[in-house]
């Protein structure tokens, strides 16, 4: 398949490791699909969902350990732990390899090792980067094969040429005669090992067969190794959404938008406008890599090829165009599975068929008080099955990016929408985002914490020198007038009742309007200590009932509480020591400073 030396050796020297069965190249086509996953059904790992309501799609159920990203078993192994910083956990490069590969050793013997050659970009961009997975899941090929551009293609592609070595097992060899079981892993948590190399671009993982923790194109390469990457040749890798908006004067803006895992990056990027003449176009909805181009213009392009969603609550209601995108040629893992061969979340928009099964497997009876998905369930679709993928979404070049939004689940303090007076503050927004924690990493403490850029569990480097990163990018633009605006939008602010102040979903259009009149400069708004706030009036509330009274509420900027979150940012600063830039100390005192 390859005539490339270097991979040539390094399979062979992973499969003398870890001792498989059989080594398996990954070509990419349908016929191979098909039958890895008819040999998973038979198996017992997978279900075929209803032909006839689902097509060509496919059920799993995880082991109940192994539900979401696990970031204290997520690792920064540089030489030096100042490079991991204060945010990362850390091990020397040395001493990782040595303790994972005594666990590497024989880890799947009775196994299949797939090769699965795959490209973060389109095929032979420039911008596009190609990685190799070794993996003994067939799962993870499967899901590959929808999340990247993946196969014999990208082997033609990269010829003699340098990829991205990323390796990965569930850790759970088979002895001979041993049944295998629905979703191996290891099922002690300590066992597992997400382990990154930035130093010399290397992914190891360990023991997980889930998302970010095996499908290692995601998180691993293009956030975790491309940020470190970004970092050493002047562009961006970050966690957000890229989407285009056209309004009613049929102006059209890409705006790139980083909210923490689970806080709504998949709904924003396809949303549907509530109001009439808006238009949005999806061009990714969770990554986003960027570059200026000769115009210093800054585009940015998205690496993946389809979206692993959160399940629960998307419905034809909340997000139709991510329904649509799922009604054939999707995978399913931790949602509930129906009589009839279809799948079931909460508020999916039917109430759940008696007789559903559960994602642990139980059978739920009408009444039954049994959790039906999990709250991290998720859907693989590909991106060219969503109603609303942008013309340009998989143009080499990238689309030209006019804002950036911030954003986190805050219940209060936080107003709906606030602009940034300048790159810096700009900056020193995107790092003092906050956000209450969510089901999409395992073991995390309930309430708000720091999730600075919405890049906390994927940074690999220090923080400190991230922050800056983006400062330098300011500095450095080769066109400043023409560097994105910036702005921090929070859709979930509640009343003293817990209620949410606003609709969010499709309503959010109605910010994103503002903040497209702002970046075309057609609208005023009123400074306030924290930034730039709009006039009630400059957001379009028609036909939404009630939300006139709410409206002071969700746009109050309250000092009091401003200065209190000041000591919880300062708290937060102060990790970072000498790494931390005098830029955003100086915003930091100048916010304070008007807050009295
Ligand atoms: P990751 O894939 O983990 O990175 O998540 P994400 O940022 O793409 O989040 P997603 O769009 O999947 O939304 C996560 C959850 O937030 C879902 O349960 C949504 O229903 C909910 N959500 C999204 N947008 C809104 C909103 O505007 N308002 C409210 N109240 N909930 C929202
Ligand atoms: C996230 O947690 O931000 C995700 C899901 O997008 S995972 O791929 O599991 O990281
Ligand atoms: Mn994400």
């Amino acid at each position: 398949m390859t005539k490339n030396q270097k991979l040539l050796d390094w399979v062979k020297e992973w499969a003398e490791i870890c001792q498989p069965d059989n080594v398996y190249w990954v070509d990419g086509s349908e016929e191979e699909n098909q039958r890895l996953l008819n040999e998973m059904v038979e198996a017992g790992s997978a279900v075929k969902l209803n032909e006839e309501k689902r097509p060509n799609s496919y059920y799993f159920q995880s082991d109940p350990s192994d539900v979401a990203r696990v970031e204290n078993r997520t690792f920064i192994c540089t030489e030096k732990e100042e490079d991991a910083g204060p945010t990362n956990n850390w091990m020397a490069p040395d001493k990782m390899k040595a303790e994972m590969l005594e666990s590497y050793k024989g880890c799947m013997k009775g196994r299949t090792m797939y090769v699965i050659p795959f490209s973060m970009g389109p095929l032979g961009s420039d911008i596009a980067k190609i990685g190799v997975e070794i993996t003994d899941s067939a799962y993870v090929v499967v899901n590959m094969r929808i999340m990247t551009r993946m196969g014999k293609a990208v082997l033609d592609v990269l010829g003699d040429g340098d990829f991205i070595p990323c390796i990965h097992t569930v850790g759970a060899p088979l002895e001979p005669g041993q049944k295998d079981v629905k979703w191996p892993c290891a099922s002690n948590i300590d066992d597992k090992y997400i382990s990154h190399f930035p130093e010399t671009n290397e992914i190891w993982s360990f023991g997980s067969g889930y998302g970010g923790n095996a499908l290692l194109g995601k998180k691993c390469l293009a956030l975790r190794i491309a940020s470190t990457m970004a970092n050493r040749e002047g562009w961006l890798a970050e966690h957000m959404l890229i989407m285009g908006i056209t309004n009613p004067a049929g102006e059209k803006k890409y705006i790139a938008a980083a909210f923490p895992s689970a806080c709504g990056k998949t709904n924003l990027a396809m949303l549907v406008p509530s109001i009439p003449g808006y238009k949005v176009e999806c061009v990714g909805d969770d990554i986003a890599w960027m570059k200026f181009d000769e115009e210093g213009v800054l585009r940015a392009i998205n690496p993946e090829a389809g979206f692993f969603g959160v399940a629960p609550d998307t419905s034809m209601k909340t997000n139709p165009n991510a329904m649509l995108s799922l009604n054939e040629n999707s995978i399913f893992t931790n949602t509930g599975l129906t009589p009839d061969g279809d799948i079931w979340w909460p508020a999916i928009g039917w109430d759940c068929p008696d007789g559903t099964i559960t994602w642990k497997n139980e059978k739920y009876t009408t009444g039954s008080d049994v959790q039906i998905a999990h709250p991290n369930a998720r859907f693989t679709a590909p991106a060219s099955q969503c109603p609303v993928i942008d013309p340009l979404w998989e143009d080499p070049k990238g689309v030209p990016i006019s804002a950036f939004l911030f954003g986190g689940r805050r219940p209060n303090t936080v107003p709906l929408v606030y602009q940034a007076k300048d790159w810096n503050h700009g900056v020193f927004m995107g790092s003092i985002v906050g956000s209450e924690v969510t089901a999409a990493a395992i073991g995390l403490k309930a309430g708000v914490r720091r999730d600075p850029f919405a890049m906390l569990p994927f940074m690999g480097y220090n923080m400190g020198d991230y922050f800056q990163h983006w400062i330098n990018i300011g500095a450095n633009a080769p066109a400043p007038e023409k560097l994105p605006m910036i702005f921090n939008v929070n859709w979930f602010r509640k009343s003293d009742d817990g209620k949410f102040l606003w609709p969010g979903f499709g309503d959010n259009i109605r910010v994103l309007g503002w903040i497209l009149d702002r970046v075309i400069g057609k609208v005023d708004a009123v400074e306030t200590p924290i930034g730039f706030i709009p006039k009630k009036e400059d957001i379009n509330i028609d036909g939404l009932e009630g939300q006139a009274e709410l409206m002071d509420e969700l746009l109050e900027v309250d000092n009091k509480r401003w200065l209190d979150e000041c000591e919880l940012i300062a708290e937060h600063q102060a990790q970072f020591g000498d790494a931390f830039p005098k830029e955003l100390k100086a915003e930091y005192e100048k916010l304070k400073a008007s807050l009295k």
